[in-house]
């Protein structure tokens, strides 16, 4: 199976045939770490139970090539429109067993809603949080965003953005969504050029004409970034005036943590371990970084990180406190297969669950108390340092997904394909980021 003779990864016959070589040597590796666990007093079986059930929603602008403000290097196969995005994101889903959901940003994806719904019903998809747009100014847009949308000094700016997140909730709710995420670029460049206070009242007042068009059983989510495109101060700049906007909103408003909006070497396991405290945390869009707001894979550059904020997820079941969270990715590929980094960051998400679900909690509580420190730090990094893939694998296997994702991808000569039905001149701009 290869360019010249493609399969279609999606098919389970095929993924069954490319999985079947690989099903021994799994076997003896779970087997061997069953043992492992058994030896700290852990059952396996729940684990593999607990990394099948987890789900990840894919970013529909995720499946295209981002780029940078300097470049964007499309490759080959580039979706055309929102329907590839989807086609692209079901080999996702096929593969990993974990993505069965998409979430799409507006107006980038706009097209009739029935036909979107009837798609994604054909390719086994569902639709996550729906995503805003008012950082951009689209073709014909009466008002600019230039400098604001929901906190713009102008009433009319302001209304014309409240009608584009309703409309977003609208299409939403023909989707099947039931969440809008809303992220603002509203901020300042210079000290002085907007009233702080000033500019989140108006931020409050716009978004509670969102949140009251919202229909009974949605949420919304506020996603707090702390700079770019602002540069100065953004409205909502991070975690508190997130939460702050939340409370003031009502019950249904929740916060979003980007990994990637926060300052370098900020704790955000412990904004995680705040916002549940509170009540408050919404959702996530995994990704990872080294500086800014990089939007790189996830688990790449910071895998102990990742697992600390599993852990406090986690930590929080098991007391019975974890509200429903929407688990998505936000991510810009740059240089990679989309498909293959979206795959690899769902394995990574699923990597850090299952460690975090093999921390013995018991061992760690007393340690704690005792404030033994040190045995309690090797509690977690005992737990980090288990090799899961196994647990991984058969999860995956349980779903009818691949043994061996990447590996099956590569070999099914999906790209290939595509790129031939998909011309690269048709690429849309704005399929990936930038
Ligand atoms: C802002 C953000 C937001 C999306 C955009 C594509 O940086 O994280 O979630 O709207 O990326
Ligand atoms: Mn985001």
């Amino acid at each position: 199976m290869n360019d010249a003779h493609p399969a279609n990864p999606r098919d389970p016959d095929f993924i069954s045939q490319c999985n079947a070589p690989l099903r021994a040597g799994l076997e003896a590796d779970y087997d061997a770490l069953a043992l492992q666990l058994q030896r700290r007093g852990l059952k396996i079986e729940p684990v593999v139970q607990a990394v099948a059930d987890f789900r990840v929603a894919i970013p529909s602008w995720g499946v295209g090539t981002g780029g940078t403000r300097f470049a964007r290097f499309p490759g080959p196969g580039e979706p055309r429109d929102v329907f590839d995005k989807l086609e692209d994101c079901a080999v996702i889903h096929a593969l990993s067993g974990a993505t069965p959901k998409v979430s799409l940003h507006l107006p980038w994806d706009q097209a009739e809603p029935r036909a979107l719904r009837e798609r994604a019903d054909e390719l086994g998809l569902g639709f996550d949080a729906v995503n805003s747009n008012t950082f951009q100014d689209q073709r014909g847009q009466a008002l600019s965003y230039k400098f604001g949308s929901l906190t713009h000094t102008d009433p009319a700016v302001r209304e014309q953005a409240i009608a584009h997140n309703i409309s977003c909730i609208r299409i939403g709710e023909a989707l099947g969504s039931k969440a809008l995420t809303l992220w603002i670029a509203d901020g300042a460049n210079f000290p002085g050029q907007q009233h702080l206070a000033r500019a989140f009242e108006r931020y409050l007042e716009s978004a509670a004409k969102i949140y009251a068009a919202l229909p009974a059983d949605w949420r919304l989510l506020i996603e707090h970034k702390m700079y770019e495109p602002a540069f100065y101060a953004t409205v909502i700049q991070d975690w508190g005036s997130s939460l702050m906007a939340t409370q003031t909103l009502g019950p249904r408003a929740f916060c979003l943590i980007d990994l990637g909006h926060h300052a370098p070497h900020v704790n955000i396991e412990m904004i995680v371990a705040r916002l549940i405290q509170a009540g408050r945390l919404g959702g996530f869009h995994f990704n990872d970084s080294k500086y800014g707001d990089d939007d790189l894979d996830s688990g790449s550059i910071d895998p102990y990180r990742l697992f600390l904020i599993f852990n406090e997820l986690v930590d929080a079941a098991r007391r019975n406190v974890l509200p429903s969270v929407a688990h998505m990715i936000d991510q810009s590929h740059n240089i990679t297969d989309p498909i293959e980094s979206l795959i690899a960051s769902a394995i990574e998400l699923t990597r850090a669950y299952a460690q975090a679900l093999i921390v013995d909690r018991t061992l760690l509580d007393a340690s704690q108390e005792e404030n033994d420190a040190l045995q309690a730090t090797q509690i977690l990094k005992r737990a980090f340092t288990t090799d899961v893939a196994p647990i991984l694998a058969m999860a995956r296997q349980a779903r009818g997904a691949a043994i061996d994702p990447l590996g099956l991808y590569r070999c099914s000569g999906y790209r290939q394909e595509v790129a031939k039905a998909r011309p690269t001149a048709l690429a849309r701009r704005g399929s990936g980021i930038v």
